[in-house]
């Protein structure tokens, strides 16, 4: 359904996971990219992975850092400046803690990353999207915008915030017609674990163990079916589990 005019995607998290397989589903389909994240080798290796698909142009800069944010967005060549579809994807939960237990730096990188840093690059890419009256914002967020499981506390704040957010957006753009969206995903076999567990790799991979967990080519699926859509639909808002999964905390696990 997409028109002729070829699409550039700002996707962030591209480095790893969901956005990196959104990243190849996308190029494949000839979808030009903007492919972001702070691992400069992954983005080199994506670039050349990806080139000869679609135009990949990459941006390394860190989401909780606000000028860098705005520097890297403003430096864009003129030929990725109409920016179509934005993947608001980076993010992780850091730790996994009894609330009296939390660390106060993992709140910070929690509350940084999944929520102002999605709030800093919005901001940075909206106004060009209001300009034209047109564009599509899909905001990764999570069973834990959802619901509130045990030791998800801070996570689950952010994530919740995004589900907010990506209201809020929809509501305050809808003037403009630029489509808002969010998928929740339970649980997704990614990086996501190490970093929650601080790269204790066996603890991370115990969690997709005993069950077939969702892989992120199932989400990149998704987003791609969302932008492939004809304008006037909006798929508003997915929660989208493994088959294995009942909420965020009842899973058929088989020993
Ligand atoms: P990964 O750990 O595999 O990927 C996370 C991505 O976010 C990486 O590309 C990383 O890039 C980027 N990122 C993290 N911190 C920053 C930062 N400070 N600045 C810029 N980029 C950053 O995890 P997933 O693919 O699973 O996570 C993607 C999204 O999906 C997240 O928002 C997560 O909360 C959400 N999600 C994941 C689920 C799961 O079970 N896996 C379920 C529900 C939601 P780099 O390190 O290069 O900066
Ligand atoms: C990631 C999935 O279940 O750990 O958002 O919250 S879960």
């Amino acid at each position: 359904h997409l028109p002729n005019k070829k699409f550039i995607a700002f996707i962030t998290g591209a480095t790893s996971g969901i956005g990196l397989e959104t990243a190849k589903l996308f190029a494949l389909n000839k979808i030009d990219l903007i492919l972001c994240g702070r691992r400069q080798a992954s983005l080199d290796a994506l670039r050349k992975e990806l080139s000869r698909y679609a135009k990949i142009h990459t941006l390394n800069f860190d989401v909780r850092d606000k000028e860098a944010v705005f520097n890297a967005i403003d430096s864009l060549p003129a030929d990725f400046f109409d920016i179509d579809i934005l993947v608001n994807n980076a993010g992780n939960a850091h730790g996994f803690d009894d609330f009296d237990e939390g660390n106060l730096d993992d709140w910070d990188a929690m509350l940084d990353i999944n929520v102002k840093g999605l709030l800093y690059v919005s901001k940075a890419i909206i106004p060009n999207m209001v300009r034209k009256k047109s564009g599509h914002i899909i905001n990764i967020g999570s069973i834990a915008g959802k619901e509130v499981y045990p030791k998800g506390n801070v996570y689950c704040a952010s994530k919740h915030a995004v589900d907010a957010i990506n209201q809020g957006m929809r509501i305050d753009l809808n003037q403009y017609n630029i489509r808002v969206g969010a998928i929740h995903p339970g649980l997704v076999e990614t990086g996501f674990s190490d970093v929650r567990f601080k790269g204790d790799t066996e603890r991370a991979s115990e969690t997709y163990k005993g069950y077939k967990p969702l892989q992120p080519e199932d989400i990149a699926d998704i987003i791609h079916f969302m932008v492939t859509r004809p304008y006037h639909v909006n798929i508003a808002d997915l929660l989208v589990m493994p088959t294995a999964q009942a909420n965020a905390t009842i899973v058929n696990k088989q020993p």
